[in-house]
Order: C-alpha cells, then structure tokens, then sequence
C-alpha cells in the first residue's frame, strides 16, 4: 500500500534529478539568504556554481550539533520570526538544548513523511492508533498524532505515563496501532499480565510503530511473540523535524524519503564517504525544508546504505536499522561494543527478557564491564545450579561473540528500571 505513490515509487533516475534540482535550489537560497550557511560554503570555498551534479553534495562542509548548539535558539533559522507556527526542543544529555522551528510548508511535508511511514506498514484510515509517545517538547507525540490524523485513522493521544488507564483505554476503544518506544511497550506488557490482562485475549492491537531508541532483532521477536502483534521500526530525529521514516512490510530495512532527504554514510573517523553495504555515520541533507534547513549534518547514528530495490516497490533508499550512535559506543579494554550488540546477544537466551542494564567501571586501571539482566519468572527453579548455567551461557556467548569478558548479574523479575520514554540502560563510572 502506498500513500504517495508518485513520489514514492519515482523511477530511481527521476528521483536523482530531482533530488539534483531541490538540492541545487537550496544550495543557492542559503548562500544567498542564510548568513551561517553562506560563511561555512565560503570558508569551505565552495559557491553555488560548484554544485552541477548529485555527487557534488561531496564538495559542501558536514554540519554537526555543535553548528546547532553555538546557534542557539534561531540564528540558523532562513524565514522570518513571524512565519514560524511550531517549536520543538531536543533536550540531548549534554550542552544547550537544540530549538527546531517549522512554517507551514515543513509541517505539511513532515506530516506527509509520517502519512507514508504508516501506510507503507498498512495502517489505514480504519485503525484506531494510540499515541504513546511524549507530546510537548517532544517531536514524537505531535509527529505521529498529525500522521495518523493525515491518513483519517482515529487517535488516542495517551502520551507517555499513567500506563494502567493506557491499557483499559487500548481495551475501551479497541485500539488496534500503538506507536511508543520499544521499552515503553514492553513495560506496557509487564503492567497488563499484572492487571491479569493478555494483549491478545483482550485487546485488538495487532501493529506497533517502535523507535526513538535502538533496539534490536531479539527485541522485536520478544515483544511479537510476548503480545501477538507485529512490530515495525520507526526512526528520525528531531534536527530533522522528528520520526519520519519506517521499514514497510518487507522489513528490510528504513525507507529515507528521496524527494524529502539525500543520504550518505561516511567514515566516522576520516569523513571519507562510504559505498553501499559499509557501516558508517548516517549524513542527512534535508532538501525541502524552509525553517531549519539541514545539509550534511552528521546525525551519529550508525548505519549503511542498501544497494538492491526494496520488493515493495519503493525506489526511495533504504539504510539498516540504527545500531547506535557513535557517541553511545562503548570501547572495552580497546574493543568497541555497542549496547545493542549487548541487546542482541542477550536476548538469545530465552530465560531473560528485555530489561537490562549495563554497567561499566575501571577496576584497577582496567575496564570491567556488567550487564545486569533480568530472569523471567517462568526460568526460576529451585535449583541454583540452573540459574548459575543460564548465567554461564550469557556470558560465553558475549565472549563468543564480542570479544569481551561481562560480567552477568542476573536479578530477580521486575528489579530493574522500567521506562516511559527513552530507556537509559548505561552508566559508565570511568573516569576519562
Ligand atoms: O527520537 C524522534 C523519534 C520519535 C523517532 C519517535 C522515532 C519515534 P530525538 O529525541 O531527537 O528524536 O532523538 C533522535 O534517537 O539520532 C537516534 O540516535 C535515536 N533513534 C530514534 N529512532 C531510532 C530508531 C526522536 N528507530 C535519536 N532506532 C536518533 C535507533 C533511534 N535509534
């Protein structure tokens, strides 16, 4: 099913031309009207002219959140004060937060991206779509509201909290869509089997629309068998105006929106641009963006390009499910390991679910590393011996298959945080 089928199946050559035109009018606008954008092409000493193919994209410096944070709250904004109709804020962890400004036209495209997203997972316009992601500063709660609204299907703005009343209303309305954060749902589970409640016995929910965090294979096969749904990854952030993108049916990966952005993948360290199928930082230009125009902006999300077209039909591109961000990845007495790879090797074990923890502290001048996991119920015995083996094989298996000895903590059933939003699952005591 698609919503936009013009635009989405666009012959592979049309779409480079014109994502060549959109972004050669941008280039131009904002050396012409943008004083940030026009001193950074200077001082890379590029011009407008230079850009005479797609492939040019190369030759226009990256833009990275420090860009974003120094121009705090508006000095990267191209339209005037007056024009702006909403304001989202991205709080990050570290610094000022970053302000993204939208007129109408960016809040109809955005809109638009989330009208696609839906439909190419087959939400239709006879679903009833429960939000339960933050509304407010957030961009996930408005986002997906607007875009379930678009495609006429009914919306219950539950936002995040209150989780209990969040399950008798998913029962009340019959809701059959939910669209939160993966720890959110599976949260959303525990609270219902408590309440003596079974998704599929008495509810209608058979879709989820999960992401704002990285989340892996494992994870989605918990939460499908756990609740007799399908899941489907959703991504975006907000620099970019907020969720955006989804894997369509096929599953194979994120769809980038070709006429909305141009992506690339570069080397994180050198910069170098890299080929389809090499895992590298996700670079997003946004080409028809008029309030917070973005080009080149290096988002730290790890990931790579897919070569070969989707059976779906879409010519857009597709990138691999985010793995991380560059800045999340942990390095372990020299070896990199990202928590979801941690995720990933855990939930290979049946007798745990997906809350977890990571913890990392420097004993004696070398890293230790300790994952904190809980054990289902169900996997408790009598026995001690059974839980030392449980324990045994996950930490064989991270051996096995990251290269570096963690330490497993296994807690009991409901120990550990549970969360509404965005999971905090690592404290890294080092000190560097
Ligand atoms: O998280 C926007 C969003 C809302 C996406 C609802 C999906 C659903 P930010 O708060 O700016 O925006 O955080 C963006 O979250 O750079 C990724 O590191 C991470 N992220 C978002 N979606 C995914 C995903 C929203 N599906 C940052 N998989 C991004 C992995 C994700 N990481």
């Amino acid at each position: 099913m698609f919503w936009n089928p013009d635009a989405e199946c666009k012959p592979i050559e049309d779409l480079r031309k014109a994502q060549y035109r959109s972004l050669k009018t941008l280039v131009m606008r904002l050396y012409e009207f943008n004083d940030f954008y026009h001193d950074k092409m200077k001082a890379a000493g590029v011009r407008p002219d230079d850009i005479t193919c797609l492939k040019d994209i190369s030759k226009l410096p990256f833009m990275t959140k420090s860009d974003l944070r120094d121009n705090y709250p508006t000095k990267m904004f191209s339209i005037p004060p007056k024009d702006v109709v909403r304001y989202h804020v991205s709080s990050g962890t570290t610094g000022k937060p970053t302000l993204v400004g939208y007129n109408r036209h960016d809040l109809d495209y955005w809109t638009e991206s989330l009208a696609r997203a839906m439909t190419s997972v087959g939400i239709t316009s006879d679903d009833t779509v429960q939000v339960s992601y933050g509304y407010g500063l957030f961009t996930g709660g408005l986002g997906l509201h607007y875009g379930a609204e678009r495609i006429g299907a009914s919306v219950l703005p539950s936002s995040t909290g209150n989780t209990e009343r969040q399950i008798e209303l998913m029962m009340d309305l019959g809701v059959t869509v939910i669209a939160c954060t993966p720890s959110y749902l599976i949260h959303m589970g525990d609270v219902a089997a408590r309440m003596g409640i079974d998704f599929r016995r008495d509810t209608l929910l058979r879709k989820a629309l999960l992401g704002a965090e990285p989340w892996t294979e494992g994870m989605r096969s918990q939460i499908e068998n756990g609740l007799g749904i399908n899941a489907y990854d959703i991504y975006g952030t907000s620099e970019l105006a907020g969720p955006m993108f989804t894997e369509c049916t096929e599953r194979k990966g994120l769809h980038i929106w070709g006429d909305m952005a141009y992506i690339e993948v570069v080397d994180p360290e050198t910069h170098e641009v890299l080929g389809p199928g090499q895992k590298g930082e996700l670079v997003i230009s946004m080409l028809n963006k008029e309030t917070f125009p973005l080009v080149r902006y290096m988002i730290k999300d790890v990931t790579t390009i897919f070569d070969e077209e989707c059976a779906c039909g879409r010519t857009s591109p597709r990138i691999e499910r985010i793995s991380g961000r560059t800045d999340d990845m942990l390095i372990i007495r020299g070896i990199n390991v990202f928590p979801s790879q941690v995720e990933h090797v855990l939930l290979k074990c049946p007798s745990v679910n997906g809350h977890y923890q990571i913890i990392v502290d420097r004993v004696n001048s070398l890293d230790v590393m300790t994952l904190q996991a809980e054990i289902n119920p169900e996997a408790f015995s009598d026995k001690m011996e059974d839980v030392v083996a449980i324990k045994n094989r996950i930490e064989s298996d991270m051996r096995k298959y990251l290269n570096v000895s963690v330490k497993v903590e296994l807690k009991e059933y409901g120990s550990l945080p549970r969360f509404e939003g965005k999971s905090r699952r690592v404290t890294d005591r080092r000190k560097f």
